[in-house]
């Protein structure tokens, strides 16, 4: 069986400068470039969100990172980002994006959020990446990328869940860190049987 790289969502949103910025969101991209050789495949996530997203604080006239409740959860709403054919949403210009075999897209729905690169934030609709790794026999995920404890965390617990060896490189990954949100990250992702290197 075979161990794929997962890079979650290395787009200039989310490093310095970008409109959802991740502290250090940039120090990590020649950290994992140098690392994909090692692995049997390459696999990166980009959030991609029509305007007007459900998750965007503007669409509802909220303050950016404060909470609503959406029909299947609490949900953060964030600053607009990642918009879909934006610069915002592309990958960081040093990300070695040309050796991925498979880039997979989220948050495409305008009504649901999605973290995770597995499924929506309704734990339910599937992005279609599971298939993807059983059909190539990837049974083990090494993740990274940003951010730890929003989208890394949920890619990772979901892998775990659907019977993954996962480990997330938490040295090759930034936080958000929103509302101590990254010890809950750590804790629920050790509790789901992540492997957490540091
Ligand atoms: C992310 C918040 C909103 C992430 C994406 O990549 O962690 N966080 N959209
Ligand atoms: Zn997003």
């Amino acid at each position: 069986m075979s161990h794929a790289l997962l890079v979650i969502d290395v787009q200039n949103d989310f490093c310095p400068g970008g409109a959802l910025a991740v502290t250090g969101g940039d120090e990590i991209v020649s950290g994992i470039n140098a690392l994909m050789p090692d692995f049997d495949a390459v696999i990166l996530t980009q959030d991609w969100h029509p305007a007007g997203h459900s998750s965007f604080a503007s669409t509802h006239n909220a303050d950016p990172m404060s909470m609503t409740e959406m029909p299947y959860g609490p949900q953060v709403l964030w600053p607009d980002h990642c918009i879909i054919g934006t610069g915002g949403a592309a990958f960081h210009k040093d990300l070695q994006a040309d050796a991925a075999d498979m880039i997979i897209r989220k948050g495409y729905n305008p009504a649901i959020d999605s973290y995770s690169a597995f499924f929506e934030n309704d734990h339910t609709t599937p992005t279609g990446l599971f298939g993807y790794l059983q059909t190539r026999g990837i049974d083990t995920l090494t993740l990274v990328g940003l951010a730890t404890d929003f989208c890394v965390n949920y890619s990772a617990v979901d892998a775990a869940n659907l019977g993954l060896n996962v480990t997330v490189r938490t040295d090759l990954c930034r936080a958000i860190d929103f509302d101590r949100s990254l010890d809950a990250a750590v804790d629920g992702m050790k509790a789901a049987g992540v492997s957490i290197r540091d």
